[in-house]
């Protein structure tokens, strides 16, 4: 993530990684304020057997895209709720890539931090069939805690 601002809003990938048994490593890397450590992040990430990046970040949000320019595994980015435009900024400068340098792009906030983390997930269990059985129990369990009547 870009800040520790946005936490509050990537910890719901977090649980969702903890609750499927993922491991993951959770970093605030700035485009703006910390660029050399991005890009270290970054450039290191597949050699250090990181397999899919979950990048949020709010306003100008240039982190997913910056880390997809300099890696070749997938990246799924999050906009973050912003206060002076309610994401749609932080949405905007995650979904406009131009061609060639892909950013798969989730919805404005902890909906969208939430999807990263089941569709990082969905990724991984393609080669995985512990985890696809896990990410299928987790679906099942979501269907069923649907009541079918209001009350
Ligand atoms: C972005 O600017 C961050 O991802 C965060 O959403 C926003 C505000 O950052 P801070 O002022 O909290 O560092 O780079």
């Amino acid at each position: 993530m870009g800040s520790r601002s946005d936490w509050p809003t990537m910890k719901c990938a977090a649980e969702v990684l903890d609750t499927l048994g993922i491991a993951h490593e959770t970093r605030i890397v700035s485009a703006h304020r910390t660029p050399d450590r991005m890009a270290d992040f970054a450039k290191t990430a597949a050699d250090n057997g990181i397999r899919v990046i979950i990048a949020g970040a709010g306003g100008a949000a240039h982190l997913p895209g910056m880390i997809a320019s300099m890696t070749w595994l997938p990246v799924l980015g999050v906009p973050v709720q912003s206060k002076a435009l309610s994401g749609m900024d932080s949405l905007l400068s995650i979904v406009q890539m131009p061609a060639g340098i892909p950013v798969g792009t989730l919805a404005i906030g902890e909906a969208g931090a939430t999807n990263a983390a089941l569709l990082a997930a969905a990724i991984l269990a393609t080669n995985d069939d512990a985890l696809a059985g896990r990410l299928k129990d987790w679906r099942q369990a979501q269907t069923d805690a649907v009541a079918d009547q209001p009350e």
